[in-house]
């Protein structure tokens, strides 16, 4: 799949998209993620890009002409017209079920506001959906958008390593992660559990799924009840 980001900042976000996995997932071609800077598309001599709040108010608004032409070269130069995220406070808060459901879409783009927001006409006109990362403000919308990009890039196929990763996923969904150890088998007098010592491998499985219950219920109550409810309406 692809991701455009539009920004005014994409050394920012290449910094980030360069590195670990994304970016070895970048590389390999497991996912095409480029940045657009949207400073490029304004018709300003100065180069600016936003303007006082109509009405008064503090800070600056972005303006909608940048935007809107950055986006229109975006869709003159793929022939189609990815669908458009807008990150914002104000959005629907990001889950993993919507990180799928992302994740199978063949092209997104994304739109990094910054200052006070961004024109409200400009949003009407092109964003399909506002998604938040969760009830905090940030002072712009690159670290959202990269947030985004790389939860919808670890479900792409060939970007985990293929093993384990993605099928405890799905067996355990909507639960915590159970507990994990490395060596050495004793550390600061605290063992790693016999069960996983064992080589039994069907002991291992239900031990960790057992883990995965009691931590969910201790830590996140509200993800337990979820799991329970919908494990009830699957035996209706
Ligand atoms: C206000 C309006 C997203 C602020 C539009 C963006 C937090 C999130 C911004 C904007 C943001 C979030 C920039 N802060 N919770 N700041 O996903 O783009």
């Amino acid at each position: 799949m692809r991701i455009d980001i539009l920004t005014l900042f994409p050394k920012m976000c290449e910094a980030v998209l360069g590195e670990s996995i994304v970016g070895r997932a970048r590389k390999n071609g497991c996912i095409d993620i480029r940045t657009r800077q949207i400073r490029d598309y304004t018709q300003d001599k100065h180069g600016r890009v936003d303007d006082a709040p109509y009405g008064g108010g503090m800070g600056m608004i972005m303006q909608p002409q940048p935007i809107y032409d950055c986006f229109q070269s975006l869709c003159e130069e793929t022939g189609a017209r990815p669908k458009l995220i807008y990150l914002s406070p104000q959005g629907k808060v990001l889950t993993q079920q919507m990180v799928k459901e992302l994740a199978a879409e063949p092209h997104l783009a994304l739109l990094c506001g910054h200052y006070e927001g961004v024109d409200e006409r400009l949003l009407e006109e092109i964003v399909d959906e506002e998604i938040s990362i969760g009830d905090y403000v940030l002072t712009g919308g690159e670290l959202p958008a990269l947030v985004l990009c790389d939860a919808v890039a670890r479900m792409q196929p060939g970007v985990l390593s293929g093993d384990a990763c993605f099928t405890d996923e799905s067996h355990f969904d909507g639960l915590l992660e159970y507990p994990q150890y490395t060596r050495p088998p004793v550390w600061r007098g605290r063992a790693v559990p016999d069960v996983l010592l064992s080589g039994h491998h069907a002991n291992i499985d239900a031990w960790r799924h057992e883990q995965s219950l009691l931590r969910t219920e201790a830590k996140r109550p509200d993800l337990y009840a979820a799991y329970l409810n919908e494990r009830d309406e699957g035996k209706r």
